[in-house]
């Protein structure tokens, strides 16, 4: 049985749902601390008005130590640092990831499983030195539709991820569960194959099809993701889509 554990995250609503979990399973036995990235602004990061948020700078080797002396389970909940390898070595530590490994690895897995019709899912596994491929304890598939956009994608996933903590944190934290490899290196996007999707060429022949995918890829809620310049005034102007289906009461 893990004594302490640490939640590392710069994700607030996703923290602040692990939290309810925590609370609604009365979880006496392990003691949660939460903490954030140096980047992720503390004071409005609000798990609950019962929790002191820490800050952990993981590129950091005191804060390494500190977190090696005094827990013995780390949680990564969207946690935007890397974890070094010295950390994961020493320290059982686990992701909580918004794909299904290792189809859907890396950064932002729903926007690259829209483009490329890859499965998607959630996926709770161990951190090793690789990004996203460690043992993998838990991971399912969400139903994705073609009218999903990034945001409504996601979302599933979110409620996914939300899931398998609710079925498997026990065993978790008991260290009592069966682990396996993930079957392949498969796929892997980061941050910048993300950036290289937004400028949309005009001038690119292609499906209209592939317009549709791209756009439903890139709309998520507010977010200015994919646009064109305006050749008149050199501006970005950006682009979003929406998609509903016949008989739908949405809106
Ligand atoms: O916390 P998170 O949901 O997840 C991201 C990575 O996707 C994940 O692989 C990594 N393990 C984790 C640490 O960071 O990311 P977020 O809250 O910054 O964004 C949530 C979604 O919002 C994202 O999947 C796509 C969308 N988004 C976000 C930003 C900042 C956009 O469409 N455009 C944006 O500029």
């Amino acid at each position: 049985m893990f004594k302490n554990a640490l939640i590392i995250s710069d994700n607030l609503p996703l923290c602040q749902q692990f939290f309810s979990l925590i609370e609604k399973k009365k979880i006496s036995t392990t003691k949660f601390t939460f903490s954030t990235s140096p980047f992720t602004n503390k004071d409005s990061f609000m798990v609950s008005d019962k929790v002191e948020v820490k800050v952990y700078n993981l590129k950091d080797q005191n804060a390494i130590d500190e977190i090696i002396a005094n827990y013995d389970l780390v949680f990564s909940i969207h946690c935007k640092q890397i974890f070094p390898a010295d950390l994961v070595e020493k320290v059982k530590c686990i992701n909580v990831h918004p794909g299904y490994n290792p189809i859907n690895r890396g950064w932002y897995p729903q926007v690259f499983a829209i483009i490329n019709d890859y499965q998607i899912g959630a996926t709770i596994h161990e951190i090793d030195k690789e990004l996203d491929n460690g043992h993998i304890i838990a991971r399912a598939f969400v139903d994705k539709e073609v009218y999903d956009t990034s945001e409504s994608l996601y979302n599933k996933v979110i409620a996914k991820e939300i899931e398998l903590l609710e079925e498997h944190l026990e065993s978790i934290l008991e260290n009592n569960y069966n682990a396996f490899a993930p079957e392949s290196e498969s796929n892997l996007y980061l941050k910048k194959d993300f950036n290289q999707l937004l400028h949309l060429d005009l001038s690119e022949e292609t499906t209209v099809g592939k317009v549709i995918d791209k756009l439903r890829a890139l709309t998520h809620g507010s977010y200015s993701n994919a646009y064109f310049i305006d050749e008149k005034t050199g501006k970005k102007i950006y682009v979003g889509i929406q998609l509903k289906p016949e008989n739908d009461e949405r809106g």
